[in-house]
């Protein structure tokens, strides 16, 4: 059975949604800084598919991002014997935690959440999940008594909420949970659309062309790349103002390589785009191929099944005694 190392004392928790294939933005603004985390903290990393549900899903499609999702984070360097790596419908007591803390979420502080608003305002048929969505997050969160949630600056308001709802059940029942404190990640290199580089890279983008998604065929990723928007300066120079296009391919080699800007734009002095985009082409490449090679490995892998029942029994465990502990303070049968 999997243990954290004995001098790791802190832990985070966080949730992806399996809403398509990751990008190259993905995988240079979020994975690799998960990578970096691991040594650090006990880390749990979930797949998020019933917030995925929030919003209408194919649902082949959403079967197979799922168990694709762990096996591409698997070949991004997650290391599944440093992180507990889970399924979020596997464990039935997220639901179940969820539940209790929506008969204690008051209405009112729940309305105010942005990003329903955001979303509810952009599609009126909408389903009260989405509504409940951050409660569903808080069940999440609080299952494992963390000390830190690391995410994106959109979801610090429901990792707040998340502390307000942990505090006043505390208050009312008893000391339950820890209070978690959010993590926000420092914004990675944000990588943009190689069509239109005034946009993020983005899962949902639709225009395949400015996009490249880790399990694209390599091919296509060259020509991606060798028909990047650039402009008519012909220097490799680093100026995202007045050179979005290629300001963003140094981007993506910097990330890569581990070389600075002003190394790129050396190398590159006289050289013509062309050339440029060769090289980035084949820094992309040379990463993602190895990703690939990894990822077919593991994809149909028994192990793949092993570690996600191990894992889905080991997380089972732990919210199912939070489950109880709720239970008790709240007065339910048991
Ligand atoms: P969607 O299109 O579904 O909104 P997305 O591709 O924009 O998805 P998210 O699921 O919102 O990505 O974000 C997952 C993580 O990836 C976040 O930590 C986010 O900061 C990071 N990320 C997303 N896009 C980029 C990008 N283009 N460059 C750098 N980091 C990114
Ligand atoms: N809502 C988050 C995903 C998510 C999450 C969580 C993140 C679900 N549960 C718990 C951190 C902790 C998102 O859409 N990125």
């Amino acid at each position: 059975m999997k243990e954290f190392s004995a001098n790791i004392t802190k832990s985070i928790l966080t949730g992806i949604q399996p809403s398509g294939v990751i990008t190259l933005g993905n995988y240079i603004g979020a994975i690799k800084q998960m990578v970096r985390m691991q040594d650090e903290f006990k880390s749990y990393i979930f797949i998020a598919d019933m917030h995925a549900i929030t919003v209408p899903q194919d649902p082949t499609t959403l079967h197979e991002n799922i168990r694709s999702l762990v096996a591409l984070y698997i070949a991004c360097g997650i290391d599944p014997d440093k992180n507990i790596i889970f399924i979020q419908s596997e464990n039935e007591y997220h639901a179940n935690i969820s539940w209790l803390l929506e008969c204690n979420t008051p209405f009112g502080e729940l309305s105010r959440m942005t990003q329903f608003k955001d979303k509810s305002s952009k599609n009126a048929n909408f389903y009260a999940g989405l509504f409940t969505y951050p409660i569903l997050m808080a069940a999440d969160i609080l299952a494992y008594d963390v000390d830190y949630v690391p995410v994106g600056i959109d979801q610090k308001q429901h990792v707040e909420l998340t502390r307000n709802i942990a505090i006043k059940f505390n208050k009312k029942y008893g000391d339950t949970f820890k209070i978690p404190d959010v993590y926000i990640t420092k914004e990675g290199t944000k990588i943009m659309d190689l069509v239109n580089p005034l946009k993020k890279m983005s899962k949902s983008s639709e225009n395949p062309k400015g996009v490249i998604r880790i399990l694209d065929d390599i091919n296509s990723i060259r020509k991606k790349i060798m028909g990047a928007t650039t402009d008519s300066e012909c220097i490799v120079r680093f100026d995202p103002e007045a050179k979005p296009g290629i300001s963003n391919l140094i981007n993506i080699c910097v990330a890569l390589t581990g070389k600075s800007i002003s190394d790129i734009e050396t190398m590159f002095e006289g050289k013509n785009y062309g050339e440029f985009k060769r090289f980035v082409a084949d820094t992309v490449i040379e990463e993602i191929s190895a990703i690939q090679a990894r990822y077919q490995k593991i994809i149909n892998s028994q192990e793949l099944d092993k570690l996600l029942e191990e894992n889905a029994t080991i997380t089972r465990a732990i919210a199912q005694k939070k489950f109880m502990l709720m239970k008790e303070k709240m007065g339910l049968y048991k």
